[in-house]
């Protein structure tokens, strides 16, 4: 064979090979994968989805909701839809009271404000109503879900509308493209090449988010830079508003506080004064003229070093107010962080924001919400709700959740965090009968005066968005519980396996279960029954339960969990530091004894000895050790369970996963092995009976280093 035949058959080779490439999946796509049906679900869908029907001279929402209803249905079906005058046979028909005529308009319609839908099939006729065209999007993207979750077209019948107002990703992306606590490659933000160069991705991005409802983005890091405002970034944050716009999605900034004083356009940062007050006040004048729907200011002020209005002797409230008087002509919004410990205080790292915060409630503007962290310290594997829920009812919080998985693993692990996300949301308050923390962020109590939930991203540049593709289910089940706070982790789980992965029964429960089961996996063998922040010092990457060396007592894991001879716990009692008195008398009452201390907080709440006898039967010595061998354990069988479900995903995908589970069984162990280590080295008791010992030496595992983890400014 000449070299030209050689080359030609190895073209026609691989163009034989081609569909197979082409089945082959990076993860890009999301759970927006629009896969072919076939037999009977391709033909409904045929018969269904004929035509689409949308008012005269669509917006660019309804664009938006028609492009992705012509990608979703030319995707399952091979054919595009055609573009249809009337509500006939076949079609799905999009419209407004206003634009839809009296036999297809739903009842109902008013009580489902700006941004609810109705999705409803009657003769043939799919419809798909809202008050708002944003309204309209959510309905489109909502029946795409249905069917890419197995519904049949004739059977939808959906009625829904978001409980709480803002629906907001945190990105901690810095201007350099960095992103802090990100695992998922660099910034999506081009920043550099922005605002002329506006990459394909952002619109991508758009469309995830508007599946599931998120309608805000803060574009750039709580720790915040004062470039951040000035011209040429106002410009980069327009033009990616330009993009995100017509998918619902308001753009946020985070601010630092001193930026005036430091960009030296004022001679102080006192929020009391008048020319720092008028520097903001022409600040927002200056965004709005660019960003018109601009959402608001995001602020970490007095919290790890960041400047604040305490600089001056002002309180919280009066550097938030400031701020939101500077944006409320314009209609926007302050999200004033209530994450605060500081250096010199020597209370109960846990106890700082409420004492903070508490004393100010109805003290805030009323566009101001207050952002809370789920838990007291810091998004942690597991914690006990943030006292400050329900202790505030003047005031409007909102809930922060970190989807990026700073302390659970990072991109490697998997740990679904819908049950971490709904383990808060459902945490009775105490307060009031029935308040709960989702309860206390609907509003229940500030009136719904002011309504949200933040979600620090977990996306990047990877192809995969989020690092790894189970990490896709966190953006997912934050959006999704954002839209319904009430709505359940489960539900979400399969829905977003569905779509993402295989609609096949038994392999979608496999993976829906193995999900659900991945979040105490990881609490198990990094930090059972209530222990937190023993991660490795700054990046948080594996056990270092040992370090006790550096300057500020709330930075060394000694400090939380207090181990010594005589046992190990914090103890937040009335005998302790007390943070229980921050909760409601019940909750209070509950947790100030171990024996009605749930286990899975009893070492947050309790110093106890070691020979402390457990409701197993065991020593809290021997407990603990069993907690970190069922993690262990846990995580291996997650990792037999996706073996077993090669036949039904993708060889790619299914690869990706398998090797971060390897990586996962790995660091368990490791996480186990060090802490047995260690704990044993202070309790000075001999592992129980059966225990494998520890692979290598306590000095080995206080040995390791890792310079380059990332994330870690
Ligand atoms: C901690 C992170 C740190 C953040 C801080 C925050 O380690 O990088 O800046 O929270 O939320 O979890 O401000």
């Amino acid at each position: 064979m000449s070299i030209w035949s050689k080359w030609l058959a190895a073209v026609l080779a691989l163009a034989l090979l081609a569909p197979a490439y082409a089945r082959e999946e990076d993860g890009y796509d999301l759970w927006l994968r629009y896969r072919p049906l076939a037999g009977a679900e391709r033909a409904a869908m045929l018969r269904h989805a004929r035509e689409l029907v949308a008012p005269a001279a669509p917006s660019p929402a309804v664009q938006a909701a028609l492009a992705e209803l012509r990608r979703g249905v030319q995707g399952m079906t091979g054919r595009l839809p055609l573009d249809g005058k009337q509500a006939k046979a076949g079609a799905i028909v999009l419209g407004t009271p206003a634009s839809l005529p009296p036999s297809l308009r739903p009842t109902g319609l008013e009580q489902l404000g700006d941004e609810g839908y109705v999705i409803r099939h009657r003769a043939s006729v799919t419809v798909i109503a809202a008050n708002t065209d944003a309204g309209l999007l959510y309905g489109a993207f909502a029946w795409l879900r249905a069917v890419g979750t197995g519904l049949a077209p004739d059977r939808i019948d959906e009625r829904s509308a978001p409980k709480l107002q803002r629906r907001v990703l945190n990105h901690w992306d810095n201007l350099d493209r960095t992103v802090e606590r990100g695992y998922a490659g660099e910034s999506i933000w081009d920043w550099w090449a922005l605002p002329g160069v506006r990459d394909a991705r952002y619109l991508d991005y758009a469309r995830a988010n508007a599946s599931l409802g998120i309608n805000g983005t803060v574009l750039n890091n709580v720790n915040a830079k004062p470039e951040i405002l000035t011209a040429p970034w106002i410009a980069k944050a327009a033009a990616l508003a330009d993009v995100l716009r017509p998918y619902g999605i308001r753009v946020y900034l985070s601010v630092r506080f001193s930026t005036p004083l430091e960009l030296r356009e004022t001679a102080t940062a006192d929020p009391l004064a008048p020319e720092v007050a008028a520097w903001w006040r022409g600040k927002a004048d200056e965004i709005y003229r660019a960003i018109p729907d601009f959402g608001g200011f995001l602020v970490k002020a007095n919290s790890e070093g960041q400047p604040g209005p305490q600089d001056y002797r002002r309180s919280h409230a009066d550097g938030a107010n400031m701020l939101a008087a500077a944006l409320a002509p314009h209609g926007g919004i302050v999200m004033w962080r209530a994450f605060v410990y500081a250096a010199e205080n020597p209370v109960d790292r846990a106890k700082q924001a409420y004492d903070e915060f508490g004393p100010l409630d109805g003290k805030f503007a009323p566009n101001v919400l207050v952002q809370v962290k789920n838990g007291p310290i810091d998004f942690q594997p597991r914690e006990p709700f943030h006292p400050l829920f329900g202790a505030m009812p003047r005031t409007p919080l909102m809930l922060e959740v970190q989807i990026t998985k700073e302390y659970l693993g990072y991109a490697t692990h998997l740990a679904y965090l819908g049950p971490l996300f709904e383990e808060t949301l459902q945490s009775d308050t105490g307060h009031a009968p029935g308040l709960t923390v989702a309860r206390v962020v609907q509003g229940a109590q500030a009136g719904g005066r002011a309504t949200g939930m933040a979600g620090v991203a977990n996306i990047g540049s990877s192809r995969t968005w989020t690092g790894s593709h189970f990490d896709q289910a966190n953006w997912y089940a934050f959006g999704r519980l954002a839209w319904d706070p009430r709505g359940s982790s489960r539900a979400f789980a399969r829905e977003w396996a569905a779509q993402t992965f295989t609609r096949a029964p038994g392999a979608l429960d496999d993976i829906a279960a193995m999900m659900m089961d991945s979040r105490e996996a990881v609490v198990n063998y990094m930090t059972p029954l209530g222990l937190h922040h023993i991660m490795g010092t700054g990046h948080h990457h594996g056990p270092a339960p040992w370090v006790a060396g550096l300057a500020r007592p709330e930075w060394n894991p000694v400090y939380y969990h207090k181990a010594d001879r005589g046992g190990i716990g914090f103890d937040r009692t009335a005998s302790g530091s007390d943070a229980l008195a921050q909760y409601a008398p019940a909750i209070a009452r509950r947790h100030a004894d171990p024996a009605t201390t749930p286990d899975t907080l009893l070492l947050w709440f309790h110093h106890l000895p070691w020979d402390y006898p457990m409701p197993s039967g065991r020593t809290l010595w021997a407990e603990l050790v069993a907690r970190y061998d069922l993690g262990v354990a846990q995580v291996r069988a997650l990792r037999t369970r996706w073996a077993a479900l090669a036949p039904f995903i993708d060889a790619r995908r299914h690869a990706e996963v398998a090797q971060r589970l390897d990586v996962q069984v790995a660091e368990a162990g490791w996480w186990r092995d060090a802490c047995v280590a260690y704990f044993q080295s202070v309790s000075g008791l001999p592992l129980p009976a059966g225990t494998q010992p520890p692979a290598q030496t306590l000095e080995y595992y206080r040995a390791l280093r890792f310079p380059y983890a990332p994330g870690h400014g």
